[in-house]
Protein backbone atom coordinates (compact mmCIF):
# COMPACT_ATOMS: atom_id res chain seq x y z
CA UNK A 1 0.00 0.00 0.00
CA UNK A 2 1.41 3.52 -0.94
CA UNK A 3 -1.07 5.21 1.53
CA UNK A 4 -1.77 4.12 4.85
CA UNK A 5 -5.12 2.77 5.83
CA UNK A 6 -6.22 6.15 7.49
CA UNK A 7 -5.12 7.96 4.64
CA UNK A 8 -6.71 6.49 2.19
CA UNK A 9 -9.94 5.64 3.54
CA UNK A 10 -9.98 9.58 4.31
CA UNK A 11 -9.19 9.81 0.95
CA UNK A 12 -11.98 7.98 -0.41
CA UNK A 13 -14.72 9.60 1.78
CA UNK A 14 -13.26 12.98 0.14
CA UNK A 15 -13.82 11.36 -2.98
CA UNK A 16 -17.32 10.33 -2.71
CA UNK A 17 -18.19 13.77 -0.83
CA UNK A 18 -17.07 15.51 -3.52
CA UNK A 19 -18.67 13.08 -6.37
CA UNK A 20 -22.51 13.38 -4.19
CA UNK A 21 -22.04 17.24 -3.54
CA UNK A 22 -20.38 18.57 -6.03
CA UNK A 23 -20.20 17.08 -9.50
CA UNK A 24 -23.85 15.45 -9.25
CA UNK A 25 -25.67 18.30 -9.17
CA UNK A 26 -23.38 19.69 -11.98
CA UNK A 27 -24.48 16.49 -14.70
CA UNK A 28 -26.82 17.79 -16.33
CA UNK A 29 -25.31 21.50 -16.92
CA UNK A 30 -22.50 19.52 -18.28
CA UNK A 31 -24.09 17.50 -20.30
CA UNK A 32 -25.67 20.50 -21.87
CA UNK A 33 -22.87 23.21 -21.89
CA UNK A 34 -20.50 20.15 -22.74
CA UNK A 35 -18.13 21.85 -20.81
CA UNK A 36 -16.54 21.10 -16.98
CA UNK A 37 -16.44 24.20 -15.03
CA UNK A 38 -13.12 26.20 -14.76
CA UNK A 39 -13.83 25.80 -10.65
CA UNK A 40 -14.49 22.06 -10.50
CA UNK A 41 -10.96 21.72 -12.56
CA UNK A 42 -9.45 23.39 -9.65
CA UNK A 43 -11.13 21.59 -7.04
CA UNK A 44 -10.34 18.68 -8.72
CA UNK A 45 -6.27 19.57 -9.26
CA UNK A 46 -6.35 20.51 -5.28
CA UNK A 47 -7.77 16.93 -4.14
CA UNK A 48 -4.68 15.84 -6.19
CA UNK A 49 -6.66 14.09 -8.54
CA UNK A 50 -4.47 14.81 -11.09
CA UNK A 51 -1.82 12.74 -10.15
CA UNK A 52 -3.23 10.17 -8.39
CA UNK A 53 -0.80 7.38 -10.23
CA UNK A 54 2.13 9.51 -10.71
CA UNK A 55 5.22 8.39 -8.23
CA UNK A 56 5.62 11.10 -5.14
CA UNK A 57 8.83 11.81 -6.20
CA UNK A 58 7.12 13.79 -9.40
CA UNK A 59 4.54 15.08 -7.07
CA UNK A 60 1.78 12.79 -7.28
CA UNK A 61 -0.20 10.82 -4.53
CA UNK A 62 1.70 7.63 -6.01
CA UNK A 63 -1.32 5.01 -5.49
CA UNK A 64 -0.65 1.60 -6.40
CA UNK A 65 -3.34 0.06 -9.35
CA UNK A 66 -5.51 -1.47 -6.16
CA UNK A 67 -5.57 1.82 -4.41
CA UNK A 68 -6.04 3.39 -7.79
CA UNK A 69 -8.75 1.47 -9.14
CA UNK A 70 -10.62 2.37 -5.51
CA UNK A 71 -10.52 5.72 -6.20
CA UNK A 72 -12.43 5.52 -9.85
CA UNK A 73 -14.88 2.72 -8.23
CA UNK A 74 -16.11 6.34 -6.23
CA UNK A 75 -15.01 8.44 -8.99
CA UNK A 76 -16.97 6.66 -11.55
CA UNK A 77 -19.98 7.30 -9.94
CA UNK A 78 -21.12 10.80 -12.06
CA UNK A 79 -21.03 11.58 -15.19
CA UNK A 80 -17.83 9.66 -16.84
CA UNK A 81 -16.63 13.48 -18.20
CA UNK A 82 -15.36 13.90 -14.69
CA UNK A 83 -12.83 11.08 -14.48
CA UNK A 84 -12.19 11.92 -18.25
CA UNK A 85 -10.34 15.04 -17.28
CA UNK A 86 -8.19 13.56 -14.96
CA UNK A 87 -7.96 10.40 -16.88
CA UNK A 88 -5.29 10.62 -19.36
CA UNK A 89 -2.71 12.51 -16.98
CA UNK A 90 -2.92 9.21 -14.60
CA UNK A 91 -3.47 7.12 -17.15
CA UNK A 92 -2.95 6.66 -21.21
CA UNK A 93 -1.40 10.28 -21.03
CA UNK A 94 1.67 9.93 -18.72
CA UNK A 95 2.13 6.24 -17.85
CA UNK A 96 4.24 5.87 -21.06
CA UNK A 97 6.41 8.06 -19.80
CA UNK A 98 6.51 6.88 -15.97
CA UNK A 99 7.16 3.32 -17.47
CA UNK A 100 9.66 4.11 -20.11
CA UNK A 101 10.37 7.85 -19.98
CA UNK A 102 14.20 8.99 -19.02
CA UNK A 103 14.49 10.58 -15.93
CA UNK A 104 15.19 14.21 -17.53
CA UNK A 105 12.02 13.17 -19.41
CA UNK A 106 9.95 12.95 -15.93
CA UNK A 107 11.40 15.52 -14.18
CA UNK A 108 10.66 17.97 -17.32
CA UNK A 109 6.37 16.91 -17.44
CA UNK A 110 5.55 14.62 -14.58
CA UNK A 111 5.33 17.02 -11.25
CA UNK A 112 3.01 19.47 -14.20
CA UNK A 113 0.80 16.52 -15.03
CA UNK A 114 0.62 15.64 -11.26
CA UNK A 115 -1.00 19.22 -10.12
CA UNK A 116 -2.90 19.51 -13.71
CA UNK A 117 -1.14 22.31 -14.96
CA UNK A 118 -0.50 20.23 -17.59
CA UNK A 119 -3.04 18.11 -19.65
CA UNK A 120 -1.83 15.38 -21.73
CA UNK A 121 -2.98 13.13 -24.30
CA UNK A 122 -2.12 9.57 -26.05
CA UNK A 123 -1.89 9.79 -29.86
CA UNK A 124 -2.29 6.18 -31.02
CA UNK A 125 -5.21 6.22 -33.37
CA UNK A 126 -5.18 6.86 -36.83
CA UNK A 127 -8.11 7.18 -39.64
CA UNK A 128 -6.57 4.14 -40.86
CA UNK A 129 -5.30 2.81 -38.19
CA UNK A 130 -7.44 2.21 -34.83
CA UNK A 131 -7.93 -1.45 -33.34
CA UNK A 132 -5.14 -2.39 -36.13
CA UNK A 133 -2.70 0.18 -34.53
CA UNK A 134 0.89 -1.56 -35.07
CA UNK A 135 0.01 -0.10 -38.42
CA UNK A 136 0.01 3.90 -37.47
CA UNK A 137 1.13 5.55 -41.04
CA UNK A 138 2.26 8.67 -38.71
CA UNK A 139 6.03 8.98 -39.79
CA UNK A 140 9.02 10.60 -37.61
CA UNK A 141 11.75 11.29 -40.29
CA UNK A 142 15.45 12.41 -38.86
CA UNK A 143 15.50 16.11 -39.06
CA UNK A 144 18.20 18.23 -38.33
CA UNK A 145 18.78 18.05 -34.20
CA UNK A 146 15.86 15.64 -34.10
CA UNK A 147 12.47 14.26 -36.00
CA UNK A 148 10.13 15.70 -38.59
CA UNK A 149 6.80 14.20 -37.72
CA UNK A 150 3.96 14.29 -40.64
CA UNK A 151 0.46 12.43 -40.06
CA UNK A 152 -2.80 12.80 -38.52
CA UNK A 153 -4.02 10.62 -35.09
CA UNK A 154 -8.35 10.83 -34.49
CA UNK A 155 -10.49 10.35 -31.92
CA UNK A 156 -7.78 11.91 -29.41
CA UNK A 157 -9.51 12.45 -25.57
CA UNK A 158 -8.14 15.62 -24.06
CA UNK A 159 -6.57 16.97 -27.23
CA UNK A 160 -8.37 19.96 -27.28
CA UNK A 161 -6.70 20.85 -23.78
CA UNK A 162 -3.64 18.92 -23.91
CA UNK A 163 -0.14 20.88 -23.24
CA UNK A 164 1.37 17.47 -23.86
CA UNK A 165 1.26 14.54 -26.29
CA UNK A 166 2.69 11.00 -26.79
CA UNK A 167 2.68 10.49 -30.12
CA UNK A 168 3.25 7.16 -31.93
CA UNK A 169 5.01 7.44 -34.90
CA UNK A 170 6.67 5.15 -37.20
CA UNK A 171 11.11 5.95 -37.81
CA UNK A 172 11.42 3.19 -39.64
CA UNK A 173 9.53 3.08 -42.82
CA UNK A 174 11.60 -0.12 -43.39
CA UNK A 175 9.59 -2.00 -40.99
CA UNK A 176 6.08 -1.65 -41.80
CA UNK A 177 4.92 -3.70 -38.17
CA UNK A 178 5.39 -2.64 -34.36
CA UNK A 179 8.66 -2.77 -34.47
CA UNK A 180 8.82 0.17 -36.51
CA UNK A 181 6.88 2.53 -33.95
CA UNK A 182 8.57 5.44 -31.52
CA UNK A 183 6.60 7.44 -29.09
CA UNK A 184 7.60 11.22 -29.10
CA UNK A 185 6.79 13.64 -26.35
CA UNK A 186 5.50 16.60 -28.34
CA UNK A 187 4.32 19.79 -26.23
CA UNK A 188 1.54 21.91 -27.55
CA UNK A 189 2.49 25.08 -29.63
CA UNK A 190 5.10 22.93 -31.30
CA UNK A 191 5.05 24.37 -34.81
CA UNK A 192 3.21 22.44 -37.07
CA UNK A 193 1.17 20.75 -34.78
CA UNK A 194 -2.70 21.86 -34.40
CA UNK A 195 -5.98 20.02 -33.14
CA UNK A 196 -9.14 19.96 -35.48
CA UNK A 197 -12.57 20.70 -34.24
CA UNK A 198 -13.91 19.17 -31.60
CA UNK A 199 -15.55 15.91 -32.32
CA UNK A 200 -19.58 15.88 -31.66
CA UNK A 201 -20.55 12.29 -30.06
CA UNK A 202 -23.15 10.29 -28.72
CA UNK A 203 -22.47 10.67 -25.44
CA UNK A 204 -20.02 11.82 -22.61
CA UNK A 205 -20.46 15.38 -23.28
CA UNK A 206 -17.82 17.27 -21.15
CA UNK A 207 -15.04 15.11 -22.11
CA UNK A 208 -13.58 15.94 -25.65
CA UNK A 209 -11.85 14.23 -28.35
CA UNK A 210 -10.51 15.95 -31.61
CA UNK A 211 -7.97 15.03 -34.61
CA UNK A 212 -4.18 15.99 -33.96
CA UNK A 213 -2.43 16.79 -36.85
CA UNK A 214 1.44 16.95 -37.88
CA UNK A 215 2.50 19.02 -40.64
CA UNK A 216 6.42 18.97 -40.73
CA UNK A 217 6.60 19.08 -36.97
CA UNK A 218 10.06 19.57 -35.81
CA UNK A 219 10.59 17.94 -32.31
CA UNK A 220 14.21 17.61 -30.35
CA UNK A 221 16.08 14.84 -30.49
CA UNK A 222 15.41 14.57 -26.58
CA UNK A 223 11.43 14.19 -27.35
CA UNK A 224 11.92 10.78 -28.09
CA UNK A 225 10.59 8.87 -25.33
CA UNK A 226 13.48 6.57 -23.32
CA UNK A 227 15.65 8.17 -25.83
CA UNK A 228 14.96 4.54 -27.80
CA UNK A 229 13.99 4.23 -31.49
CA UNK A 230 11.52 0.94 -32.26
CA UNK A 231 10.04 0.86 -28.46
CA UNK A 232 7.33 2.20 -28.95
CA UNK A 233 4.37 0.07 -29.73
CA UNK A 234 5.58 -1.91 -26.52
CA UNK A 235 5.53 1.26 -24.59
CA UNK A 236 1.86 1.78 -25.97
CA UNK A 237 0.61 -1.70 -25.18
CA UNK A 238 2.01 -1.77 -21.67
CA UNK A 239 -0.25 1.64 -21.31
CA UNK A 240 -3.44 0.17 -22.19
CA UNK A 241 -3.05 -2.83 -20.06
CA UNK A 242 -3.27 -0.57 -17.38
CA UNK A 243 -5.37 1.75 -18.58
CA UNK A 244 -8.11 -1.46 -19.47
CA UNK A 245 -8.06 -2.04 -15.86
CA UNK A 246 -8.44 1.33 -14.68
CA UNK A 247 -11.57 1.88 -17.53
CA UNK A 248 -13.18 -1.55 -15.98
CA UNK A 249 -13.37 0.19 -12.55
CA UNK A 250 -15.42 2.92 -14.19
CA UNK A 251 -17.39 0.57 -15.64
CA UNK A 252 -17.98 -0.98 -12.04
CA UNK A 253 -18.61 2.58 -10.50
CA UNK A 254 -21.10 3.80 -13.51
CA UNK A 255 -22.67 0.19 -12.64
CA UNK A 256 -23.15 0.56 -9.34
CA UNK A 257 -24.27 4.65 -9.76
CA UNK A 258 -27.32 3.39 -12.30
CA UNK A 259 -28.66 0.39 -10.11
CA UNK A 260 -28.21 2.51 -7.23
CA UNK A 261 -30.77 4.82 -8.66
CA UNK A 262 -32.54 1.65 -10.53
CA UNK A 263 -33.53 0.86 -7.10
CA UNK A 264 -34.57 4.02 -5.69
CA UNK A 265 -36.59 4.31 -8.77
CA UNK A 266 -38.10 0.93 -8.23
CA UNK A 267 -39.26 1.30 -4.91
CA UNK A 268 -40.76 4.98 -5.01
CA UNK A 269 -42.50 3.92 -8.16
CA UNK A 270 -46.07 2.76 -7.73
CA UNK A 271 -48.33 0.88 -10.58
CA UNK A 272 -51.09 -2.03 -9.98
CA UNK A 273 -51.35 -0.40 -6.37
CA UNK A 274 -47.36 -1.26 -5.61
CA UNK A 275 -44.00 0.11 -5.47
CA UNK A 276 -42.51 -1.75 -8.46
CA UNK A 277 -39.63 -3.34 -6.44
CA UNK A 278 -42.22 -5.97 -5.19
CA UNK A 279 -42.71 -7.32 -8.88
CA UNK A 280 -40.37 -9.86 -9.30
CA UNK A 281 -39.84 -9.17 -13.15
CA UNK A 282 -38.38 -5.82 -12.02
CA UNK A 283 -36.50 -7.84 -9.18
CA UNK A 284 -34.77 -10.29 -11.59
CA UNK A 285 -33.58 -7.03 -13.57
CA UNK A 286 -32.43 -5.58 -10.23
CA UNK A 287 -30.78 -8.75 -9.06
CA UNK A 288 -29.09 -9.77 -12.71
CA UNK A 289 -26.99 -6.04 -12.36
CA UNK A 290 -26.04 -6.37 -8.74
CA UNK A 291 -24.41 -9.92 -9.55
CA UNK A 292 -22.45 -8.91 -12.60
CA UNK A 293 -21.46 -5.72 -10.53
CA UNK A 294 -19.86 -7.53 -8.04
CA UNK A 295 -18.58 -9.81 -10.54
CA UNK A 296 -16.70 -7.50 -12.02
CA UNK A 297 -15.42 -5.60 -9.01
CA UNK A 298 -14.22 -8.45 -7.71
CA UNK A 299 -12.00 -9.47 -11.19
CA UNK A 300 -10.98 -5.82 -11.17
CA UNK A 301 -9.53 -5.85 -7.81
CA UNK A 302 -7.90 -9.14 -7.57
CA UNK A 303 -6.31 -8.25 -11.40
CA UNK A 304 -5.24 -4.78 -9.25
CA UNK A 305 -3.60 -6.76 -6.34
CA UNK A 306 -1.91 -9.24 -8.78
CA UNK A 307 -0.26 -6.04 -11.08
CA UNK A 308 1.01 -4.85 -7.15
CA UNK A 309 2.65 -7.65 -7.04
CA UNK A 310 3.90 -7.79 -9.90
CA UNK A 311 2.49 -10.31 -11.83
CA UNK A 312 1.85 -9.81 -16.22
CA UNK A 313 -1.88 -8.67 -16.04
CA UNK A 314 -1.75 -8.59 -19.58
CA UNK A 315 -4.74 -11.14 -20.30
CA UNK A 316 -6.66 -10.71 -16.82
CA UNK A 317 -7.00 -6.65 -18.00
CA UNK A 318 -8.21 -7.59 -21.05
CA UNK A 319 -10.73 -9.96 -18.94
CA UNK A 320 -11.75 -7.15 -16.63
CA UNK A 321 -12.43 -4.75 -19.85
CA UNK A 322 -14.07 -7.18 -22.01
CA UNK A 323 -16.61 -8.24 -18.66
CA UNK A 324 -17.11 -5.18 -17.12
CA UNK A 325 -17.82 -2.91 -20.28
CA UNK A 326 -20.29 -5.12 -21.65
CA UNK A 327 -21.67 -5.95 -17.96
CA UNK A 328 -22.09 -2.17 -17.79
CA UNK A 329 -23.79 -1.80 -20.99
CA UNK A 330 -26.58 -4.81 -19.80
CA UNK A 331 -26.57 -2.92 -16.28
CA UNK A 332 -27.90 0.56 -18.32
CA UNK A 333 -29.83 -1.29 -20.68
CA UNK A 334 -31.64 -2.65 -17.46
CA UNK A 335 -32.04 0.29 -15.55
CA UNK A 336 -33.50 2.37 -18.66
CA UNK A 337 -35.99 -0.43 -18.74
CA UNK A 338 -36.58 -0.28 -14.68
CA UNK A 339 -37.74 3.26 -15.55
CA UNK A 340 -40.24 2.66 -18.40
CA UNK A 341 -41.04 5.69 -19.80
CA UNK A 342 -38.73 7.97 -17.72
CA UNK A 343 -35.83 6.26 -18.47
CA UNK A 344 -36.22 7.46 -22.24
CA UNK A 345 -36.58 11.20 -20.72
CA UNK A 346 -33.45 13.36 -20.47
CA UNK A 347 -34.11 15.01 -17.41
CA UNK A 348 -34.12 11.43 -15.67
CA UNK A 349 -30.46 11.41 -16.40
CA UNK A 350 -30.96 7.58 -17.53
CA UNK A 351 -30.70 8.06 -20.88
CA UNK A 352 -27.19 10.09 -20.67
CA UNK A 353 -26.03 7.02 -18.69
CA UNK A 354 -26.71 4.85 -21.60
CA UNK A 355 -25.22 6.51 -24.21
CA UNK A 356 -22.01 7.00 -22.22
CA UNK A 357 -21.76 3.76 -20.96
CA UNK A 358 -21.69 2.76 -24.92
CA UNK A 359 -17.67 3.65 -25.10
CA UNK A 360 -16.66 1.83 -22.77
CA UNK A 361 -16.95 -1.39 -25.14
CA UNK A 362 -14.88 0.62 -27.98
CA UNK A 363 -12.26 2.61 -26.37
CA UNK A 364 -8.95 1.43 -25.14
CA UNK A 365 -9.42 -1.32 -27.45
CA UNK A 366 -12.99 -3.07 -28.67
CA UNK A 367 -14.57 -5.88 -26.83
CA UNK A 368 -13.66 -8.01 -30.02
CA UNK A 369 -9.85 -6.95 -29.58
CA UNK A 370 -9.95 -7.97 -26.04
CA UNK A 371 -11.16 -11.28 -27.03
CA UNK A 372 -8.38 -11.70 -29.38
CA UNK A 373 -5.66 -10.49 -26.33
CA UNK A 374 -7.43 -13.09 -24.42
CA UNK A 375 -7.17 -16.04 -26.86
CA UNK A 376 -4.26 -15.37 -28.11
CA UNK A 377 -2.22 -15.31 -24.88
CA UNK A 378 -4.02 -18.64 -24.28
CA UNK A 379 -2.38 -20.30 -26.73
CA UNK A 380 0.44 -18.69 -26.35
CA UNK A 381 1.16 -19.56 -22.74
CA UNK A 382 -0.35 -23.48 -23.24
N1 LIG B 1 2.94 -5.68 -23.26
C1 LIG B 1 4.20 -5.56 -23.77
N2 LIG B 1 4.49 -5.81 -25.07
C2 LIG B 1 3.48 -6.21 -25.86
C3 LIG B 1 2.15 -6.35 -25.39
C4 LIG B 1 1.91 -6.08 -24.04
N3 LIG B 1 0.69 -6.19 -23.53
N4 LIG B 1 1.38 -6.75 -26.42
C5 LIG B 1 2.17 -6.84 -27.49
N5 LIG B 1 3.44 -6.52 -27.14
C6 LIG B 1 4.62 -6.54 -28.02
C7 LIG B 1 4.81 -7.94 -28.58
O1 LIG B 1 5.59 -8.72 -27.72
C8 LIG B 1 5.50 -7.65 -29.88
O2 LIG B 1 6.87 -7.42 -29.64
P1 LIG B 1 8.02 -8.16 -30.52
O3 LIG B 1 7.78 -7.70 -31.92
O4 LIG B 1 9.28 -7.67 -29.91
O5 LIG B 1 7.77 -9.61 -30.35
C9 LIG B 1 4.91 -6.35 -30.34
O6 LIG B 1 4.39 -5.72 -29.16
C10 LIG B 1 3.81 -6.54 -31.35
O7 LIG B 1 2.79 -7.34 -30.77
P2 LIG B 1 1.72 -8.13 -31.63
O8 LIG B 1 2.46 -8.96 -32.65
O9 LIG B 1 0.84 -8.82 -30.67
O10 LIG B 1 0.98 -6.94 -32.40
P3 LIG B 1 -0.31 -6.93 -33.32
O11 LIG B 1 -0.08 -5.98 -34.41
O12 LIG B 1 -0.70 -8.33 -33.67
O13 LIG B 1 -1.44 -6.22 -32.40
C11 LIG B 1 -3.22 -5.97 -30.82
C12 LIG B 1 -1.89 -6.67 -31.26
C13 LIG B 1 -4.37 -6.26 -31.74
C14 LIG B 1 -3.46 -6.57 -29.45
C15 LIG B 1 -2.99 -4.43 -30.71
O14 LIG B 1 -2.86 -3.85 -31.99
C16 LIG B 1 -4.09 -3.73 -29.96
O15 LIG B 1 -4.13 -3.75 -28.73
N6 LIG B 1 -5.00 -3.04 -30.67
C17 LIG B 1 -6.00 -2.22 -30.07
C18 LIG B 1 -5.46 -0.83 -29.92
C19 LIG B 1 -6.27 -0.04 -28.97
O16 LIG B 1 -6.58 -0.45 -27.86
N7 LIG B 1 -6.62 1.16 -29.38
C20 LIG B 1 -7.32 2.05 -28.57
C21 LIG B 1 -6.70 3.37 -28.76
S1 LIG B 1 -6.24 4.15 -27.34
S2 LIG B 1 -7.88 4.89 -26.57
Amino acid sequence: MALDNETMQGLLESVARFVRERLRPLEHQVAREDCIPAEIRREIAAMGLFGLSIPEDYGGLGLTMEEEVRVAFELGKTSPAFRSLIGTNNGIGSQGLIMDGTEEQKQRYLPRLASGELISSFALTEPEAGSDAASLKTSARRGEGGYVLNGTKRFITNAPHAGLFTVFARTDPSQPGARGVSAFLVEAGTPGLSCGPIDRKMGQSGSHTSDVIFEDCHVPSDALLGGREGQGFRTAMKVLDRGRLHISAVCVAMAERVIDDSLRYAVERKQFGQPIAEFQLVQAMLADSRTEAYAARCMVLETARSKDRGADVATDAACCKLFASEMVGRVVDRAVQIHGGAGYIADHGIERFYRDARLFRIYEGTSQIQQIVIARNMVRDL
